[in-house]
């Protein structure tokens, strides 16, 4: 066990026991055309973060360390996406409709493919999930517990979203959590700064968040 800097204080990590979750790095939320933009947002700002996580979860190859990635998708027959889901607000298309990248966050199609640039390893963990958390109606519980994790480093997108709900799920199961500040985004400056604060706060409530180069410097 060593410590490394992190905020809201120092974090007691332990290489040996920790897992890297990326979550829904997908070309729907990262390029023109998919979910993201379907819902009125600006993608371009969640592809810079995508040389940074590339360096972290190189890292966590290079140590060994499990690296487990995630897709919020659904069914081509919309089995598992509740109709509160498809039809909230106004999107320009809805989930399931046909856009430029194949039908929209749909499993198999070319926009909820991971970006080329974080493709899964042969032998990485890919969870695919109906909602925002990668522990609800997922095997991910079950499977971090066979590979003996206790604690978690995040990375992907959104940061209020998607990682925040996964982050808090994790939180409540046990799990000491992580999130890497510069490889995480929003379409909103704002609502990243807002829920890494809110999950920092109160003494780590939900978990502590750092730097990708304080991470690696942890794992060497
Ligand atoms: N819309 C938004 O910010 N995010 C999502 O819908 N999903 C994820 O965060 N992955």
């Amino acid at each position: 066990m060593e410590t490394i800097a992190a905020r809201p204080f120092a974090f007691a990590f332990d290489p040996s026991r920790v897992a890297l979750i990326v979550i829904d790095m997908q070309r729907d939320f990262l390029e023109p055309g998919g979910f993201g933009a379907s819902l009125g947002n600006d993608v371009s700002r969640l592809q810079a973060i995508v040389p940074a996580t590339a360096r972290l979860i190189a890292g966590f190859r290079a140590a060994g360390r499990p690296v487990i990635h995630t897709r919020e998708c659904h069914r081509p027959d919309l089995a598992d996406c509740p109709p509160a889901k498809r039809l909230r607000g106004a999107p320009g298309l809805r989930i399931g409709d046909a856009g430029p990248m194949g039908r929209i966050l749909i499993a198999g199609e070319p926009g909820a493919e991971i970006v080329p640039e974080l493709q899964p390893a042969p032998g990485e963990s890919v969870v695919d999930k109906p909602g925002k958390g990668a522990f609800c109606a997922t095997d991910l519980g079950a499977h971090l517990e066979a590979l003996g994790i206790t604690q978690l480093v995040f990375a992907g997108v959104t940061t209020e979203v998607c990682v925040q709900t996964t982050m808090r799920e994790a939180n409540d199961r046990g799990y000491e959590c992580l999130i890497a500040e510069d490889a995480t985004e929003s379409y909103f400056a704002a609502f990243k700064h807002a829920a890494i604060d809110m999950m920092t706060a109160q003494g780590a409530i939900v978990g502590w968040a750092t730097e990708v180069a304080t991470i690696l410097a942890g794992l060497e």
